[in-house]
């Protein structure tokens, strides 16, 4: 790590890594200039790291310019200007530290309102933007109808004893299908619009801060990897999925998936500040939907990769992507009830 660090010009006086993420791996480094988050870029997902340091510098200029008191994660030059560091075939980039919390999972309302009101109000400030020129990062990253078909072959093609072992979640995953032709029948309307998508909405990418006065704030969104043009109903139903229950998609006990009317409630509030005018009335017509679909669609994903021995998520202790699957199923459950 000291190669990169030097790159920047720090003096650098203590680091640790953050356990953050799925993906990416994070630090937390300390120097004498101020403090700084550092990401290696995980290059076997994002094949493309230069794509999301151009989405991230354009759109850090388009802030700068339009919102200048917008608080967004703006890129930390290198001494040589780059924002974008090659070292030993890794891929690197760092942010100034922003001062906050991130949270695995909500306790009330307020929060759900706080994060939902952080994102509508991204993709809002961000209408002006030309999407075109946003580079796709991850190619048919919430494309329903791929990850269905992956879930498919894994089926057919994965480890014999996790899918001997996952049979009820394969057949309730596969009941469900009609999740994906929804999906299929949403995007093809003509009133849905591509906008500037985050995709990765979950709690644990906003920050939260305390105000002198005691109440919680969200300060702004994190993670911005995956910001490509894409459907309001991945931010809003990524944020159903981790803001309407106590606890994360971590959780093996599934008796405590239950989730909270009122969050949800909270949610379209919060996000409806930016996007009420935004949306059009189909569009609108779907804000359950979002949920739907992302809950799915992460359930899909989390089992295919358990079929698959791990190789996306990977696992920190056997079975950690059943145990998510399980979660996500048991919380799709839940969710449908809500309708
Ligand atoms: C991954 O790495 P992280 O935590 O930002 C994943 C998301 C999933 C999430 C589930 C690029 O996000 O799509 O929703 O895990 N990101 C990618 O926790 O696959
Ligand atoms: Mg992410």
């Amino acid at each position: 790590m000291e190669s990169i660090f030097n790159k920047y010009g720090w003096d650098v006086l203590a680091y640790t890594q953050l356990h953050q993420g799925l993906i990416n791996n994070t630090f937390m480094v300390v120097t004498s200039q101020g403090e700084f988050i550092v990401q290696a870029v995980n290059h076997q997902i994002f094949k493309d790291p230069k794509a999301i340091d151009d989405n991230i510098n354009h759109i850090s200029s388009y802030f700068k310019k339009r919102y200048p008191d917008y608080l967004f994660t703006h890129l930390v030059p290198t001494s040589n200007g780059a924002t974008l560091v090659e070292w030993e075939g890794k891929y690197y980039r760092a942010f100034h530290k922003i001062e906050g919390y991130a949270l695995a999972a909500l306790e009330n309302e307020q929060q759900a309102y706080e994060a939902a009101n952080q994102f509508g109000l991204f993709t809002s400030q961000l209408k002006g933007y030309n999407i075109g020129s946003l580079k796709i990062t991850l190619p048919d990253f919430h494309n329903l109808l791929l990850r269905y078909q992956q879930f498919l072959n894994a089926i057919q093609n994965g480890n014999a004893a996790r899918i001997n072992e996952s049979k009820e979640a394969i057949a309730y995953l596969q009941n469900q299908s009609k999740i994906a032709t929804q999906y299929e029948r949403f995007i093809g309307h003509k009133e849905v619009s591509l906008r500037v998508t985050h995709h990765d909405t979950k709690i644990s990418n906003v920050l939260f801060k305390k105000e002198h006065n005691g109440l919680e704030k969200a300060i702004c969104v994190i993670d911005l990897d995956t910001v490509m043009p894409g459907y309001f109903i991945s931010d809003i139903g990524d944020m159903c999925r981790t803001c309407l229950c106590a606890v994360s998609e971590e959780e093996a006990n599934l008796d405590l998936i239950q989730v909270d009317a009122k969050k949800w409630e909270a949610i379209q509030k919060g996000y409806m500040n930016h996007m009420q005018t935004e949306l059009s009335n189909f569009e609108h017509d779907h804000l359950f939907f979002g949920g739907t679909f992302m809950i799915y669609m992460q359930a899909l994903r989390f089992l295919t990769d358990y079929l698959n021995n791990d190789t996306y998520y990977g696992a920190k202790y056997e079975g950690q992507n059943y145990v998510r699957a399980l979660n996500q199923i048991r919380l799709l459950e839940v969710y449908q009830k809500l309708a």
